[in-house]
């Protein structure tokens, strides 16, 4: 990989070039981040969560400015759920089950208000949005096709939650080779010792899954990128 241009990380510094960097957002949906959603019903704080939106909001600007390639993924199911493991429609005890009707819609189910991305961070025309049953992005999706077919090597991993798809999906992009910087404070978990050695089990033994760094490092890398390009081949 050429990398031309460098943001402040941990382990250490994370190179990139603009044209093969893709911005990756997880699952910022409603069913998730709405106080009556989904991430209620399994018991959980969503204040928390709701911290992301608007660093996020700050880096999707910064990466749509710079011409980064953007990639939005939601998870979800077919309405006849035929598309959902029967483990995962039947663990825990939440107090509304996938595919119930819930305050906004069936939950997770697709084509629902609920099933959507937030407001604050809608896709715009051209931004790709992959629908995943799983936890990971790359399962049963055609995350891979599309990666592929733009030339991107490295993600910058945002998204919720932590622990959950967003961990699932590094894990699963860095067996597949790909560099990824998951950015601090744009991922968010229900629970903050989770999100702490979320973040930490992924830059320890020397970038086992990848690099960490803040939004603030990375949109001044992508300011800095976008005004002074690496020169033509
Ligand atoms: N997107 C995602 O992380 N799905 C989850 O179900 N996460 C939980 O933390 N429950």
């Amino acid at each position: 990989m050429t990398a031309d241009h460098q943001i402040p990380a941990q382990p250490t510094a994370f190179g990139f070039d603009p044209s093969s960097l893709a911005l990756v957002v997880i699952d910022m949906q409603r069913d998730f981040l709405l106080p009556g959603g989904f991430g209620e019903s399994l018991g959980n704080d969503v204040a928390l969560l709701r911290t992301v939106i608007e660093p996020l909001a700050g880096l999707l600007s910064a990466a749509r400015a710079a011409g980064i390639t953007v990639i939005h993924t939601r998870e979800g199911h077919l309405p006849d759920l035929s598309d959902c493991p029967p483990a995962k429609l039947a663990r825990g005890n939440p107090s509304q089950r996938i595919g119930d009707r819930g305050r906004f819609g069936r939950i997770l189910i697709r084509g629902e208000y609920g099933h959507d991305i937030v407001d604050e961070l809608a896709p715009i025309a051209g931004e790709v949005v992959i629908d995943k049953p799983g936890k990971g992005a790359f399962y049963a999706t055609e995350l891979s096709d599309v990666l592929t077919g733009k030339g991107i090597r490295s993600l910058l991993v945002t998204g919720v939650t932590t622990e959950v798809c967003v961990h699932t999906t590094v894990r699963e992009a860095n067996d597949r080779g790909y560099e990824c910087l998951v950015v601090s404070d744009c991922v968010g978990s229900y629970f903050p010792e989770f999100q702490r050695v979320g973040l930490e089990m992924i830059a320890a033994q020397g970038g086992i899954f990848g690099w960490v760094a803040d939004s603030g490092s990375v949109v001044g890398a992508l300011e800095s990128a976008a005004s002074s390009p690496a020169p033509a081949q």
